[in-house]
């Protein structure tokens, strides 16, 4: 009698699981699903939700190809602020930028003109006055009805708020964006999933002013609400992170040179601009590190696709300097704790670089539309 309740329940449990495997081995000749196939299908559901903040110039250029050609990332919109150019030149270099990888589809957004404090003093000899290294020609007279009619710093919220807990928000630019998301919406740092910030510096060293990096420097005040309310995960590649994890020009060469549309793209934003001349010793950045092809923006965005390209970091709390005569927008890190705080960031400070030229290569390689 035992014997035949157990065959019983035995045979329960194990005709459900016949069953699957019969159909599974079926599937598998019939629609020819392979094992990749599967493991496509799988990414396609558990795909990373992205939202870029950026001041596009040339090297956010090269991060937002990146996160198109991600296989794992759904881009949900691409927001604009001042920075590398005026934010109206911005919003037209995002839409150069997708339209070059036929993705007009994905929703742009103007934002912040300027920083929250002081006058708007655009540094725009960098990549150009347009950002883009000012090779482009046949501007698009109609861009204005490309971009959409409500502002970044709301969109932002809203699908933050759409997207509870799910999307990574990857800053390039000035914080300004950030700053005013959580001051109309207090509760927009604990909504997002994490939060990856491309500025800053970790060692007193900055590039555009003596002790501060651009992106912090151009809005130092938001840069400081930022990171004293941003209590999500928060990543922070600086700009010695990207210095001291820099590439050979010879990959730059290489990388320049690829058959498709994204690096011809590429190739012709760089080829008059200063700051991606081989010539050694004429930035601030060669006497500081060794001379070598830098992509800025790029580090940030990866550390997000993949989170295995970053193989160090420090986790400590981080304050930006509002006063100081040589050091306003300048980082510190606090790690023995002086200040008190309770939240800290993640300092990344070492990269897999063969990783890393591996995303740049894919991001230029990439087909037109996905
Ligand atoms: C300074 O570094 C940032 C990245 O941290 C970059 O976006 C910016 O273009 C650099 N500017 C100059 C003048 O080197
Ligand atoms: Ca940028």
């Amino acid at each position: 009698m035992e014997l035949h309740i157990f065959t019983l329940s035995n045979f329960l449990l194990y005709f459900p699981c016949v069953i699957l495997i019969h159909l599974l081995c079926f599937m598998i000749k019939k629609f020819r699903v392979t094992v990749p196939n599967l493991l496509i299908l799988q990414t396609t559901m558990s795909k990373k939700q992205v939202i870029i903040d950026t001041d596009c110039g040339i090297d956010d250029a090269q991060a937002i190809l990146m996160a198109l050609a991600a296989p794992n990332v759904e881009l949900l919109a691409v927001t604009c602020v001042f920075g590398n150019t005026a934010v109206e030149n911005v919003c037209q270099n995002v839409l150069r930028v997708l339209s070059v990888c036929e993705r007009e589809g994905i929703p742009v957004f103007q934002g912040c003109a300027g920083p929250l404090v002081g006058a708007n003093n655009l540094c725009t000899d960098h990549f150009g006055g347009d950002g883009l290294g000012d090779v482009l020609e046949d501007r698009d007279p109609r861009w204005k009805e490309k971009i959409q009619k409500e502002n970044a710093v709301n969109a932002m919220i809203r699908l933050v708020t759409e997207h509870q807990n799910q999307v990574s928000l990857v800053a390039l630019g000035p914080l300004s964006n950030l700053a005013l998301a959580v001051r109309l919406d207090p509760c927009f740092p604990q909504k997002l999933k994490e939060l990856f910030i491309m500025g800053g510096n970790m060692e007193g060293i900055g590039n555009v002013t003596l002790c501060a990096e651009f992106n912090f420097a151009m809005d130092p005040e938001s840069a400081y609400v930022v990171l004293e309310e941003f209590l999500c995960p928060t990543y922070v590649a600086s700009w010695e992170y990207s210095c001291r994890n820099s590439l050979t020009w010879e990959f730059f060469e290489e990388l320049m040179g690829q058959d498709e549309p994204a690096a011809a793209f590429m190739k012709k934003i760089t080829s008059k601009c200063w700051a991606y001349s081989k010539e050694a010793m004429r930035n601030k950045r060669d006497v500081y590190f060794s001379p070598g092809f830098v992509s800025y923006d790029a580090y940030a965005m990866a550390a997000c696709v993949d989170s295995s390209v970053v193989t160090e970091t420090i986790r400590c709390p981080v304050r930006v300097e509002l006063q100081g005569s040589i050091s306003r927008g300048m980082m510190a890190l606090d790690r023995t704790n002086e200040l008190k705080k309770s939240h800290s960031v993640h300092i990344l400070t070492k990269c897999d670089v063969e990783k890393f030229a591996r995303l740049l290569l894919a991001s230029v390689q990439q087909p037109q539309k996905k």
